[in-house]
């Protein structure tokens, strides 16, 4: 059966070939399908088997032509409109595509003028000096693309957290409700919470383990199995991920858990500690001599090694053994502990669910507040200007007479002008209750015009919050060239929040910012950048980075009542 994912590539791929041709508007409508394919719910095989190629017409973005060339691919296995495409450019282009700069037109260009067929020979032709003669190239797109590959390599084979996370989360939760199964838990670097992971790292209790290495190897997502042993099993699933099991005795599970959760450096460190004390650490237990001191429980191991427990969360060798030794550990912001959410896309602009239906479903999921900031009007992609968020602010106020024990904001994602002005004017922004400021544009400034724009943005004094402050995407852009404490001095001395913008992509501000960020006692947000209701639960993401760099309740802006939240913003403080 055809996955959404391998539908969604093959959209999205023909997009790109289209645009090779020059074809105007038809790339964009298969680029829209790609998306939509990609996010829907449903297995999209499935929604055909029940109703045909009329239910795949029903996804939004998928008209008729579309809709029939997935249904041969669902029945077929194969696309020929797509094969005839491709046979004029046959060269990789989800590798190709995946380097920063590299557009079709260039992709088409080294195909014909230099054979490039793959990210390997891209490199090639780049190294040996052979690309910047191409007409429209030039040292500086040579350079430019031999950076991309750099990125490219480094992050290829890596997996973002919010591709594995959930899929770990499934896994965890269909062995936990298996028959002879006792405990199971995540580890490595998933239970770490960092933002890309290499592989899936699972252990279970069970006094059956060979009925869970057979369910665990058979399940529909495995493309291939390593191995398949008693207590250790290893599989690939089709999204490119390994997950190895392994299957613990009930005395060694903390010991265990411990060891597969590393960092490999905190472990190390660990077992040093363990020396000097003349104690013996391994995932099998701590031992004195031959005899087990602790083991079932990570608590009893940190314990027997004199330290206090160390979140997951913080097992990076940062000085969590020395914070822990001397009772400094920080108490880490919680799962829960958000009360708001204050970046949010509706249908006024680029969103695809109304103000009413956000709010809603934030309610649903124990928010107590939310602030709806559609882009303004700078962007091509129909921003508001100020009218359109004067009757939006109109529309908030009616909405909330009707709502209970739950508040929607007013607000914005105002743009940054290239020289750190805002494309909204001052009267309007007054008015508004929370106003987030963003780079949408001009990636490419020197690092002191980049920074010295954010900063002049930060002076304004309506700007409550910098938006996805560095305005990295994980695997696909660089953060700009920034310079990050400049920018956090900006923010201390204006009172400017920084937003850790939790969508999956983003995680915008990482992990080591984070950090900076909170010694430097400038106040975080943290939000999900939802552009539709699926997205208002990637929270946990931005927390997630929030506590890998240390933050705790009090760090976080929206972890506070409304009222002593808004409090907190530039305006009310003038108030
Ligand atoms: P990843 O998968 O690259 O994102 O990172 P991890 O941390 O999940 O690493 P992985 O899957 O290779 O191994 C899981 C854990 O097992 C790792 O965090 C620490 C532990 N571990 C693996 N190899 C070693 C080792 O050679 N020495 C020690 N002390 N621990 C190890
Ligand atoms: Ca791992
Ligand atoms: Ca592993
Ligand atoms: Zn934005």
């Amino acid at each position: 059966m055809i996955s959404n994912a391998d539908i969604a590539r093959i959209l999205n791929e023909i997009a790109i070939l289209l645009d090779m041709d020059g074809v105007v508007f038809k790339p964009r409508a298969y680029e829209k399908a790609a998306e939509a394919v990609g996010g829907a719910d449903e297995p999209l095989a499935e929604l055909h088997k029940q109703g045909g190629i009329k239910a795949v017409e029903q996804i939004p973005g998928v008209g008729k032509s579309i809709a029939e060339k997935i249904v041969t691919l669902i029945e077929t296995g194969k696309l020929p409109y797509y094969e005839e495409l491709h046979a004029k450019v046959p060269v990789d282009l989800g590798g190709l595509s995946a380097i920063e700069g590299l557009g079709p037109k260039n992709i088409k260009t080294l195909y014909h003028e230099l054979g490039v067929r793959n990210v390997g020979d891209l490199e090639k032709a780049a190294l040996a000096g052979k690309i910047r003669n191409l007409p429209h190239f030039g040292e500086k797109s040579e350079a430019k693309i031999l950076k991309g590959i750099g990125f490219f390599k480094q992050s290829r084979g890596r997996i973002p957290l919010g591709v594995a996370l959930p899929l770990m989360l499934e896994i965890e939760e269909r062995l936990r409700t298996l028959r002879g199964v006792k405990r199971v838990a995540i580890a490595g670097s998933v239970r770490r919470r960092k933002e890309t992971v290499g592989d899936g790292d699972i252990l279970v209790i069970s006094d059956q383990p060979d009925a869970i290495m057979d369910f665990f190897v058979a399940m529909p997502e495995v493309v291939h199995v390593h191995g398949k042993g008693h207590t250790k099993s290893s599989i690939k699933l089709a999204i490119g991920m390994d997950v190895d099991l392994r299957v613990v005795p009930a005395g060694s599970f903390g010991a265990a858990l411990n060891y597969f959760t590393g960092s490999k450096d905190h472990n190390v460190a660990l077992r040093r500690i363990a020396i000097e004390r003349k104690l013996k650490l391994n995932e099998y237990g701590l031992f004195r001599g031959e005899a087990a001191i602790a083991g079932r429980s990570e608590e009893e191991v940190y314990d027997a090694l004199g330290l206090p427990y160390i979140e997951p969360e913080l097992r990076e060798m940062t000085g969590e053994l020395e914070a822990a030794a001397g009772g400094k550990l920080p108490k880490l912001i919680g799962y829960d502990d958000i009360r708001g959410d204050l970046q949010i896309q509706t249908t006024w602009t680029d969103g695809a669910h109304s103000i009413e239906e956000m709010a809603a479903e934030a309610q649903r999921l124990g928010r107590e507040y939310i602030a709806i900031t559609d882009h303004t009007k700078g962007l091509a992609m129909m921003g508001a200007d100020e009218k359109k968020l004067r009757e939006q602010m109109k529309h908030i106020d009616a909405l909330n007479k009707k709502l209970k024990g739950f508040t929607v904001l007013k607000g914005a994602e105002v743009n940054i002008d290239k020289d750190g002005g805002l494309d909204i004017d001052d009267q309007t922004l007054a008015k508004l209750d929370v106003v987030g400021v963003a780079v949408h544009s001009h990636f490419n400034l020197t690092r002191r015009e980049q920074t010295q724009r954010i900063i002049r943005a930060m002076e304004n004094p309506h700007a409550d919050i910098l938006f996805h402050p560095t305005g990295r995407v994980l695997q696909k852009r660089e953060p700009y060239d920034l310079d990050i404490d400049a920018v956090i001095a900006a923010a201390k001395r204006t009172g400017t929040i920084l937003e850790i913008d939790a969508y999956p992509e983003r995680m915008d501000l990482k992990d080591e910012h984070v950090r900076k960020v909170v010694d430097a006692g400038v106040k975080l947000s943290i939000d999900t950048d939802a552009h539709s209701v699926h997205h208002l639960d990637y929270l946990h993401y931005g927390i997630a980075n929030a506590r890998r760099g240390w933050a705790t309740k009090a760090d976080v802006i929206n972890t506070k009542p409304l009222k002593q939240f808004l409090a907190c913003l530039k305006d009310s403080k003038k108030r």
